[in-house]
């Protein structure tokens, strides 16, 4: 009979030389599938006089063993390698630049969007979001926007029917996501507050749906100063004019007191509008100290905090620094309106690059 040790040295050898997974299954059929040489030695056990049997049994169960070890360490090898010679192959460098001839663009209100968080990031702000669909003292109660405001009007706002008969809204403005905030965290809080809005009111220059972005900075001994600053500061850094002229001009809100319009010089001779420059003045944003109701209202002492708050629509300040003529143009998915006003994939803002 063949030693037993000559068969081990064979199917060791066998195994350590094969070259591929399905080698290395060849040989495993052979030595220990339902035909197989150790599979045959295994059967062959049952003819032997006991003493023989329980010596021969255990070394072939030992060679059994030692094969199948060997040809699941050669598995794992040939796995690995595997492995390895399709990562080389299927390599990709995530870090290359984007194809220039890619028709991919981004949509103006996201890259006016990115700038805003560009330029209110460099000064400490940070992005808050909320919902859509608010309650009523989300969006006007705690606002200290009375019930006869016509803010609140059907012909203004879209009403939901909520669950049990209550009533919902879509957000008039972000405000809501402000009143959140205060509700949630201890001032100092400074955030900026991009997103979706809705009203009721469809023309030329109004959409259902467009933009706003909302600004609120709440700390102990906030005052009109710093309004005035951080306005100025961000009016300049967006249109990227140094000496931008910035006019605060007194106005009313029902959530601010006081409440300033923000204006920036223009010209608007020969028909044209030219930012920067002229004897004209063009409205950008509105702006005030946070009412100390609508602070009681969030559960803010105003005794001890006082803030200021500033809203603006990005259709709005997108058009006039992009020179897109038409709100409506924003929303018909026309890839060739895409094409001229869109930015390329690697247009990032920057305070470096600049804003744009
Ligand atoms: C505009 C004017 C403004 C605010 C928004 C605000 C929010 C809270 C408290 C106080 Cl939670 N104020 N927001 C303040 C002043 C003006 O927006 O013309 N938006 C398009």
């Amino acid at each position: 009979m063949e030693s037993l040790d000559s068969i081990r040295a064979d199917w060791l050898r066998q195994i350590a030389a094969a070259a591929s997974l399905d080698a290395l299954e060849q040989i495993r059929v052979a030595a220990l599938g339902r035909n197989g040489q150790v599979t045959g030695l295994l059967k062959g056990l049952g003819a032997l006089a006991p003493d023989e049997r329980k010596t021969r049994g255990a070394a072939v169960n030992q060679l059994k063993n030692e094969i199948e070890a060997a040809l699941s360490t050669a598995k794992a090898q040939l796995d690995q390698a595997a492995l390895g010679q399709r990562l080389a192959q299927e390599r990709i460098d995530v870090t290359l630049p984007v194809k220039a001839e890619s028709d991919g663009r981004i949509h103006p209100i996201s890259q006016t969007i990115d700038e805003l968080i560009a330029i209110f990031g460099e000064m400490g702000f940070t992005v808050a979001e909320g919902p859509h669909i608010e309650d009523d003292f989300y969006n006007f109660t705690a606002l200290n926007i009375p019930p006869e405001h016509p803010a609140r009007q059907e012909q203004d706002t879209f009403y939901l029917a909520g669950p049990e008969g209550s009533r919902k809204v879509l957000r008039t403005h972000t405000s809501p996501v402000q009143i959140r905030t205060m509700q949630a965290q201890k001032p100092p809080i400074r955030i900026i507050v991009p997103g979706r809005t809705f009203r009721s009111d469809h023309d030329a220059t109004h959409s259902p749906m467009f933009h706003q972005v909302e600004g609120l900075v709440i700390d102990k001994h906030i005052h009109m100063g710093h309004l005035k600053g951080c306005l100025i500061e961000f009016c300049r850094a967006f249109f990227d004019i140094d000496d931008l002229p910035v006019r605060f001009r007194p106005s009313y809100f029902p959530f601010t007191e006081p409440s300033a319009e923000v204006d920036i010089g223009c010209s608007r001779e020969g028909g044209g509008l030219k930012i920067g420059a002229g004897a004209d003045w063009l409205e950008i944003l509105g702006s005030g100290m946070v009412h100390p109701k609508v602070l009681a209202n969030c559960g803010v002492d105003p005794a001890e905090y006082q803030g200021f708050a500033f809203g603006m629509g990005i259709e709005r300040i997108a058009m006039l620094k992009y020179g897109i003529p038409d709100l409506r143009t924003f929303y018909e998915s026309d890839l060739r309106w895409l094409r001229h006003y869109g930015f390329a994939a690697l247009d990032v803002p920057s305070l470096i690059s600049g804003a744009r």
